[in-house]
């Protein structure tokens, strides 16, 4: 294997240093003995191991069946959940196959007439995936032994990944190259690299993926016919042994498109058997698949409504047909009118999720779960959460974040959205009393639900470094950590993940983190000021255009006049929109005194002499932001130039990150100028300080 050190992302695992750890490592790890059930995920398991040590520490373990009477050597077992007993279980039955119980593993020494051994033990075999993974991070950050003790269980049970690949190889929003799945309409004939994706996903303990856009096309259509299925079921078999269940997209029109019926109306009984049918084809291919992505009603989408019918009449359709085999439905619920009139000031898209879906709550069925945008809108840099978490109590629910960098700089910026994930799901919806944050919806304890999770939108490709900008790969890693136990924090994850990047060395991780840390809040000061967003090109969604959006049919204005400028979304005078919160959430977006300062213009129409908490005017907050941003983005460049990181990290990977900086500082002041600008001109308000304005 001579893979880059771009390809090898975080699973560098390059050192052999010498010292105390590694000693006693190499003793410990001399006899691997293999315990439990067997199965294709404890090979992989067993293969990462005996990879990850001769890599790290060039021994080659002996692999038992059973423990040696003498001398160190690590135990890997399986045992039932009851035995891990980190969490209590679920009220009512949680489903077997996503019972977080059986990813669950310990990790303790244990000393016995004089010798020491490390045991690992897990709730399922993957379980002792994870586990194995956890072991090889603690080595390769060279960590003692004692410091791996470790009793973990994930959060949340779907811990999910949504790839936006289409069948010619594209990837809608996709910002690092073509699709590694298909090609020229077809799956790729080799699946090498799709394996390293998985080796790569698994490792940060995601266990769903669904494989192609939630835009399915005509090409797309045709996976579930009895012809694609088996390339399909090869796709499976890679992720299977990975511990990661495989899920499509569908068409809901697909009993039409592929010409068999003359409706796809959800209540008509020959749709419903046709569903029914295609659910056992699937299963017959690959019996533990997970279950359908559905985008209905969406963006031109087909759905229920074409026959009168509403969102749960159509998943619950899909959700009869493959209940009998244990799989889920993912409905999505970012459902609007995208034909809005501008000139029509009544209509909300923000508003739309909660209006569609929560008269609705109850009418789902048990393996049905809606899939909710973090915000109300669209994964603009800053918007408040999404008010549908904590209003629907008995429907199934998951959170959907973007990772892939649509509308955050499309990974030639840098913005690590850790912080920005941590912020939602640590948000209190106050749905309940003594603490309802997101997190507690979307973990399922909130409400009791039977199932819930985490997904997100990739961002990855194939380019060299999977992720276009190396530093991106930050993303990936941390989404996956992040919903495994939201408590970590963002700046442990970042820690984490450029010690197993680059180095562990502090004079390497510090200055990493700090420069991810810093890398949203510098974003969103040269993008759209205190969270009115959309100020982007149409389409591309890259690079400033104040006005791209504001006549156009989408449902994303600003309505920034000589006055003033964003967007009454209030009770009293606005769209009404903050009505849909709970208090004291509500009244907070809803007064002008209260509501905070960064989602000031998602909230409200004001002057551009309105003075924000800061003490700052919002024209004045415009401009300041704004060259402060520039700058920010300027120094970020140079803290990626400083020594320590210059002489350190190897050429390819410092080159690729330093160029992806240059071109963000000066995009960066191509945004400053236009936003600034287009305020000046708009407001005729000149900056306090007389900087250059055009
Ligand atoms: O953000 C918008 C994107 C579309 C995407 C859509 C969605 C897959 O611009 O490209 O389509 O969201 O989430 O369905």
């Amino acid at each position: 294997m001579n893979e880059s050190t771009l390809y090898k992302a975080w699973l560098q695992y390059g050192s052999k240093p010498a010292g105390e750890p590694f000693a006693t490592y190499r003793q410990l790890l001399g006899q691997i003995v293999i315990l439990g059930e067997q199965d294709e995920v404890y090979a992989t398991a067993v293969g990462e191991l005996k990879a990850g040590l001769q890599a790290m520490l060039g021994i080659q373990p002996v692999v038992l069946n059973e423990a040696p009477l003498e001398g160190s050597c690590l135990i890997l077992r399986t045992a039932g959940k009851a035995v891990i007993g980190l969490v209590p279980e679920r009220q009512g039955s949680e489903p077997a196959r996503w019972d977080t119980g059986r990813d669950a593993f310990t990790l303790r020494l244990v000393s016995a007439d004089g010798t020491l051994r490390l045991e690992l033990v897990g709730g399922s075999t993957r379980g002792v995936l994870y586990g194995v993974f956890r072991l090889l991070f603690g080595i390769a950050q060279g960590w003692v032994p004692s410091r791996l003790a470790a009793r973990e269980q994930p959060v949340n049970q779907l811990r999910m990944i949504n790839q936006w690949d289409n069948a010619d190889g594209s990837i809608e929003r996709g910002y690092a190259g073509a699709s590694i799945f298909y090609r020229d309409g077809e799956i790729v004939q080799n699946l090498k690299r799709v394996r390293d994706y998985a080796r790569l996903l698994a490792s940060v303990g995601i266990n769903a993926i669904s494989i192609n856009n939630v835009n399915v096309h005509e090409r797309e259509t045709r996976w579930i016919t009895e012809a694609v299925l088996p390339e399909v079921a090869r796709v499976a078999e890679v992720f299977r042994a990975f511990g990661i269940g495989v899920f499509l997209s569908i068409n809901f029109a697909a009993p039409l498109s592929l010409g068999d019926l003359e409706t796809a109306d959800p209540l008509d009984p020959g749709v419903r058997r046709w569903w029914t049918e295609t659910a056992k084809r699937i299963y017959r291919q690959i019996p533990d698949f997970g279950g359908f992505v559905v985008k209905a009603d969406s963006e031109h989408r087909p759905g229920p409504f074409a026959y009168g019918r509403d969102h749960a009449d159509g998943a619950n359709m899909l959700a009869d047909a493959l209940a009998p085999h244990g799989g889920l439905v993912i409905w999505r619920c970012f459902v609007y009118n995208c034909m809005q009139d501008w000139r029509d000031r009544s209509t909300d898209r923000a508003r739309a999720a909660y209006d569609h879906f929560k008269p609705l709550d109850g009418n789902f069925r048990g393996n049905v779960l809606l899939q909710i945008k973090n915000g109300p809108m669209d994964f603009q840099v800053r918007e408040p959460v999404s008010p549908l978490f904590g209003a629907m109590p008995h429907t199934n629910q998951m959170i959907e974040f973007q990772i892939t960098q649509e509308y955050t700089g499309q990974q030639r910026h840098l913005c690590y959205l850790v912080p920005q994930w941590k912020q939602v799901l640590d948000f209190d919806t106050h749905a309940a009393d003594g603490g309802a944050a997101v997190k507690r919806v979307v973990d399922g304890t909130l409400f009791g639900l039977t199932y819930s999770g985490v997904a997100a939108v990739s961002n990855i490709g194939d380019d060299e470094s999977w992720t276009g900008h190396p530093l991106a790969q930050a993303n990936l890693f941390g989404y996956g950590r992040l919903i495994w136990n939201p408590e970590l924090s963002a700046e442990a994850i970042a820690e984490e993940w450029a010690g197993l990047t680059f180095s562990s060395d502090p004079e390497i991780t510090d200055p990493i983190r700090d420069m991810l840390m810093a890398s949203w809040p510098i974003y969103e000061s040269y993008t759209a000021p205190l969270g009115v967003g959309w100020m982007v090109v149409p389409h591309t969604h890259y690079g400033p255009d104040v006005d791209g959006y504001e006549y156009s049919r989408w449902g994303t204005y600003h309505f920034a006049d000589r006055d003033g400028i964003g967007v009454d979304r209030t009770v009293s005078t606005g769209t009404g929109y903050t009505s849909q919160y709970v208090s004291p959430n509500r009244e907070r977006y809803e007064s002008l005194a209260q509501c905070p300062d960064e989602l000031l213009l998602f909230f409200h129409h004001v002057p551009y002499s309105h003075r924000l908490h800061s003490g700052k005017t919002v024209i004045q907050h415009i401009y300041d932001s704004h060259f402060a941003g520039a700058e920010a983005a300027a120094e970020l460049k140079q803290a990626w130039g400083a020594p320590a990181l210059q002489d350190r990290i190897d050429p390819l990977r410092h080159t690729a990150v330093a160029n992806r900086l240059a071109e963000q500082a000066e995009h960066a002041k191509h945004w400053r100028d236009v936003i600034n600008t287009y305020f000046y001109r708009k407001s005729g308000v000149p900056d306090e300080q007389g900087r250059t304005i055009y």
